[in-house]
């Protein structure tokens, strides 16, 4: 290439990055669209119609990514300038160019459609890291400002919490697309759509969470607490617990929990002879599939449940090599916060019942019927512009005094 070339492309490649806040002002003016469960499934099934589907992505994805692009802005001058973040936007930035480029492009033309799927893929491999890059930069900023503040914490939560939650949502869409219509269909799994199975079987799911969680714990700690699977479907007793779902977030949802549980259980046996199970329930009724996971690995105080889905508090470096094997087990990194975002994307939740002294219950909440699952988006709005700019008042509730008041005070003023 001659230097002629290459500086006409830098020019070029400048002045498309130089408009890409027009863009991005433009179509954060929008609110994401959240699909349905059912209309991800119409849009894989037999009426699938790779045409719409592109015409609506090319739309929805620089829409999802300009809301949550809006959102990074925002965030503390000492966070946003650190190198992984700056890395991880302009990973954005890319992305939202290479599908704006599709805008007047014509929808009819098969290799349009072609090259739309080839670059969703280079888009998904690009953010690949964008979870521990985000964590590096977490890292970052407390080495440099050394700031464990309620204040920061729980802008932090805020802000991971919708960024991570975006991220799901836009992987899922790039997902679907790609794998809908990139050909063939799943021949043995003739009830998956993309990576949605319409029939996906909850307590299948749960026993290779388990087994998978069971080899790690196994060669770590030589042995592994059993499991005791229970199930109840309230609609039709003795039917398999079903649901349209994708089995893979599920599953690492599951396997979070078991990693948890089992390392809670064994830790906490250690002088004995004897682990008690870990004991599952799935339970399905009207309108709710809930799995609620038990173990008696000792619980966690109440006053720190809150922490074990902290991204600021769970932040920690990554382990060295020489503690290498110690890490797969050790959790509390952003496994859970991540899992319960899962959760929450189809409107489920995933909380934590601690009883110190004794174990800890985990309950995964999910919609039961596939028209209530709608995936949960965040938008980017007033209301979410003031919870970055107002947060440095004072708290509503009064801080707890180190020392007893002197109350004698107060007695002679009779
Ligand atoms: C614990 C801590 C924890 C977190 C998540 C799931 C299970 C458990 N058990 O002791």
């Amino acid at each position: 290439m001659t230097s002629r070339i290459r500086f006409v492309r830098s020019m070029v490649k400048a002045a498309a990055v130089a408009n890409v806040p027009k863009h991005v002002d433009h179509f954060s003016k929008f609110s994401p669209s959240p699909l349905s469960m059912k209309q991800f499934l119409d849009f894989g099934s037999t009426n699938a119609c790779e045409r719409t589907s592109f015409i609506f992505l090319r739309q929805e994805l620089p829409v999802r990514l300009s809301n949550i692009m809006k959102e990074i802005n925002l965030l503390p001058d000492q966070l946003l300038a650190t190198p992984s973040v700056q890395l991880v936007q302009s990973w954005y930035i890319q992305s939202l160019m290479e599908i704006l480029d599709f805008l007047d492009k014509s929808p009819d033309d098969q290799k349009t459609l072609e090259t739309f799927v080839e670059v969703l893929e280079a888009i998904r491999n690009r953010h690949n890291e964008v979870v521990p890059t985000m964590a590096q930069g977490v890292i970052e900023y407390k080495e440099a400002y050394g700031r464990q503040d309620a204040v920061t914490d729980h802008n932090m939560q805020y802000f991971l919490d919708r960024f991570y939650t975006s991220r799901i949502s836009i992987r899922m869409l790039i997902n679907q697309h790609t794998l809908v219509f990139s050909g063939s269909t799943n021949p043995t799994h003739p009830d998956t759509i993309g990576c949605i199975d319409s029939m996906c079987d909850v307590p299948e799911v749960v026993r290779d969470a388990y087994e998978s969680a069971k080899l790690m714990c196994e060669q770590y700690y030589l042995g592994a607490p059993e499991l005791e699977l229970r199930q109840m479907n309230a609609n039709c007793i003795r039917q398999p617990i079903q649901i349209s779902y994708i089995p893979s977030h599920l599953y690492h949802m599951l396997f979070e929990l078991f990693k948890n549980a089992m390392r809670a259980t064994i830790e906490n046996h250690e002088a004995s002879r004897i682990l008690p199970p870990i004991e599952v329930l799935v339970s399905v009724g009207g309108e709710d599939l809930s799995i609620k996971m038990s173990d008696r690995g000792g619980g966690v105080p109440f006053r720190k449940t809150e922490r074990l889905f902290s991204y600021m508090y769970s932040t920690a470096p990554r382990p060295e090599i020489g503690e290498k094997h110690r890490a797969p087990l050790a959790g509390f990194g952003y496994g859970l916060p991540i899992s319960r975002l899962y959760a929450r994307y189809f409107q489920g939740d995933l909380q934590l019942y601690s009883m110190e002294g004794y174990g800890t219950d985990a309950v995964i909440h999910l919609k039961a019927l596939s028209t209530d699952s709608v995936e949960r988006l965040p938008v980017f709005n007033k209301t979410a512009l003031r919870h970055y700019k107002l947060n440095l008042e004072a708290d509503d509730w009064c801080v707890p005094a180190k020392e007893p008041l002197d109350l004698t005070a107060f007695r002679t003023a009779k």
